[in-house]
């Protein structure tokens, strides 16, 4: 793996209602991230955090997109970063604030490759659009927005669309689907390993497959890890919990697996709000997956 690191903070929490989430980074930061991939020998470089300025007294309380305006904008600062890390020759690791900085980061990882692939772990879709979402919060539609669908401020960060194909996405922990992303996902023949099918065949499985599904047509995967794909006991502190998800021993094994095939070239862990966990634990949790993500082995 790519031995130096881009540590990039995005404290965003417009594209959701509860408040919190912007410290996610800081919580980040705190349980020893620097650290940790210091020790694994990674060269870190830690940008700090885009600027968002958030003014209370602009959250949009009534609205199909809520905040559309100051989230593509602040997308577009995340995105240059981004693509001025792979530039660089860095791996980019980006710390939520919510899921909607995945409009970014994708916007400036998908620039470098033509056929960027990407892991979509998380309880949820994000597959929404203004058309379907049942609440106007734009961490739901980070994905259908990559995919080129949805409002123009959003598909075209960065002056094109799309980011990336149906069919190099891979969603893992789904368990929280709304209607609309039921439809889409079967249209596009999106892949998806529900909680039913880890149940079933195991998370070892479901990597393999996975792994196996990217090779030959990509070597460059993004990761994109929403604490909530984690069960609300592992990771209680995020906006959005849903029970009967991924437990920490299987994500822990999902990321050594993905360490060992190397495939992962840039990665984000969003949703983490310090407000709602207990003792910093989702924080800690993130952290101790990004060692394993980076190659950590106890021998
Ligand atoms: B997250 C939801 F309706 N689907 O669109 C929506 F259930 O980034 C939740 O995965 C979205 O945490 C969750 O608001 C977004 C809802
Ligand atoms: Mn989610
Ligand atoms: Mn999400
Ligand atoms: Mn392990």
């Amino acid at each position: 793996m790519n031995k130096k690191i881009m540590i990039i903070g995005m404290p965003m929490d417009l594209g959701q209602m509860r408040r919190g989430v912007d410290m996610g980074p800081s919580a980040i930061r705190y349980a020893g991230i620097v650290e940790r991939l210091s020790s694994l020998n990674y060269e870190v470089h830690d940008i700090g955090d885009i600027h968002i300025g958030r003014p209370e007294i602009s959250i949009d309380q009534d609205s199909k997109l809520r905040n559309l305006e100051l989230i593509a904008e602040k997308n577009e600062l995340l995105a240059n970063e981004v693509h001025k890390a792979i530039e660089n020759g860095a791996f980019p690791l980006v710390f939520g604030g919510d899921h909607s900085i995945a409009i970014g980061t994708l916007a400036g990882v998908s620039k470098h490759y033509e056929n960027l692939g990407v892991i979509w772990y998380d309880a949820h879709g994000d597959l929404n659009t203004a058309e379907t979402s049942p609440s106007g919060n734009i961490h739901g539609m980070p994905l259908a927005a990559s995919l080129g669908l949805g409002h123009p401020a959003l598909t075209q960060l960065g002056g094109y669309a799309p980011k990336i194909k149906p069919e190099n996405v891979v969603i893992i922990g789904a368990r929280a689907l709304d209607e609309g992303e039921k439809v889409l996902i079967k249209e596009k023949g999106i892949k998806v390993y529900t909680m039913h099918e880890i149940d079933l065949i195991g998370m070892t499985k479901v990597i393999e497959e996975t792994i196996e599904h990217f090779r030959g047509r990509t070597n460059h995967v993004h990761l994109s890890l929403d604490l909530d794909g984690l069960d609300p006991s592992d990771a209680p502190g995020v906006g959005t919990p849903v029970i009967g998800g991924i437990s920490y021993r299987e994500s822990h094994l999902a990321m050594e697996m993905l360490a060992e095939a190397s495939i992962i070239t840039s990665a984000e862990f969003v949703e983490v709000n310090p407000i709602l966990d207990e003792k910093n634990k989702t924080a800690i949790a993130a952290v101790a997956l990004m060692g394993s993500l980076f190659g950590e082995k106890l021998l």
